[in-house]
């Protein structure tokens, strides 16, 4: 028996389409330069949002409709809600998930019987990939939702705290091996402090890295060769997470000799918590060769928290969809939309149209940012306004090959330099010029 009846698989159907259950933009078999749509955006869908988002916020109650579920922690809801998911990722299209462990499988009454519970709802979720060939973009722990975890998890004072949340990352690194996940996820959403006054933040930024470390060598032990990730946010569950932004994650990997292990897991909300763009934080995590796969949503400009609302931003999914195209591709990452309906929109087949909304946001996208970057105007642009590296002093400024000595004998020695425009009303009509089609 179907759980979405009046859903159908949704279909492209052109900008034209008036149909609610249709898509205008995405259409996954549809080339655009050298690969499909399918392959440059790599939808996944979030496990936690879809399935065990009842949409309470701090004020009310949950108000999302979920006829299959029956409300209660139990391991049967858990089998329960595996088949349901996978109609949903057949009817959307969207071929591959993202799961935490605590979203798939309940906690059991021993830290013995919670890995049990877990291993039961991987095998239903393993006979799933097999029927449907949807796949594991990324898997995770949760290790902040447990009261255990309200001082944090690698940062918890406690070294017993530590111990579970290693364990849980043991077992939930083996379900993503085992399910053949491309790619494991650390979010530190209570690995951070709420006051100094109680916080030793040295011990404690040593401690995450050792989890990381530990990960890694159990990777190794296991044979899982997917790409570890890092998903920075500044705050909220924490007044002060350690993973704040790209930057500040880049120097914790470096400092720690991580780098070569990891890569960075971007979520545009958290882009914004952090006071930057999402096209900042790329850019970061693109000099470094460190950019994974990116979390999609957006927030919103009057509230200062973490909305998580579905992108809808054509402007923003071409800023986005520029720096793929620029760096090669998402390979082993994907788009995951970590993204919930309002409270208000609480009918599964809301479900449906924010999903929609989202692939055809980053198709259109997609579509822009190839358009731009085949017109080549802005990469000329740039090229052109640092041209004075290409050659002499410049070039030898770049390589590093002189010295305060010869570059004051220059600067004396020439006509002061004269600045052309940077042209940044010209660049946004180029960009906009492009998004118009
Ligand atoms: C929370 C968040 C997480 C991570 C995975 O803001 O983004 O869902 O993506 O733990
Ligand atoms: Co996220």
């Amino acid at each position: 028996m179907p759980h979405f009846p009046n859903v159908p698989v949704i279909q492209f159907e052109g900008p034209a389409s008036t149909n609610p259950f249709a898509f205008r933009h995405y259409n996954a078999s549809e080339r655009v330069g050298n690969k499909t749509m399918a392959e440059h955006l790599r939808f996944a869908a979030a496990y936690w949002h879809v399935m065990r988002n009842g949409l309470s916020d701090p004020f009310g109650a949950p108000t999302a409709l979920m006829p299959w579920d029956d409300g209660s922690d139990s391991l049967a809801n858990a089998l329960a809600r595996v088949p349901v998911f996978f109609e949903f990722l057949e009817k959307s299209t969207i071929p591959f998930y993202c799961f935490h462990d605590r979203d798939i499988a309940p906690e059991g009454a021993t830290l013995a019987e919670t890995h049990r519970n877990l291993d039961k709802v991987v095998d239903a979720l393993e006979a799933q990939q097999k029927q449907t060939g949807k796949k594991l973009l990324w898997g995770t722990a949760c290790l902040f939702s447990h009261p255990r975890y309200s001082q944090g998890a690698a940062t918890s004072p406690s070294a017993d705290v530590f111990a579970y949340a290693a364990s849980q990352v043991k077992h939930a690194l083996e379900a993503t091996h085992r399910l053949g996940g491309s790619g494991y996820v650390f979010w530190g959403g209570r690995e951070g402090y709420a006051t100094l006054l109680n916080t030793n933040m040295k011990r404690e930024l040593d401690h995450l890295a050792t989890l990381l470390h530990l990960a890694v060598d159990h990777a190794k032990k296991i044979g899982f060769t997917g790409q570890f990730l890092i998903e920075p946010k500044p705050r909220e569950p924490s007044t002060h997470q350690y993973d704040s932004d790209s930057a500040a994650c880049l120097n914790f990997l470096r400092e720690y000799g991580l780098l070569e292990h990891f890569k960075l897991n971007l979520e545009t909300n958290h882009a914004t918590l952090a006071g930057h763009t999402m096209e900042h934080e790329m850019e970061v995590a693109m000099g470094a060769n460190a950019l994974g796969s990116i979390d999609a949503n957006r927030g919103d400009t009057l509230l200062g928290w973490d909305t998580d609302q579905f992108p809808s931003d054509l402007y923003l999914t071409t800023q986005i969809m520029l720096r793929v195209l620029k760096m090669g591709g998402l390979t082993s990452g994907g788009l995951n939309f970590d993204a919930k309906r309002r409270r208000e929109s609480h009918e599964p087949e809301d479900l449906f149209h924010a999903h929609i909304g989202g692939m055809d946001a980053f198709a259109f996208g997609l579509k822009a940012a190839y358009r731009i970057q085949q017109a080549g105007t802005l990469d000329q642009f740039l090229a052109k306004r640092y041209a004075s590296y290409d050659g002499g002093i410049g070039a030898k400024i770049e390589s590093r090959a002189t010295s305060l000595d010869e570059l004051d004998q220059y600067a004396q020695s020439i006509v002061p330099p004269v600045l052309p425009s940077g042209r940044q009303e010209m660049l946004e009509n180029i960009f906009n010029a492009q998004i118009f089609g």
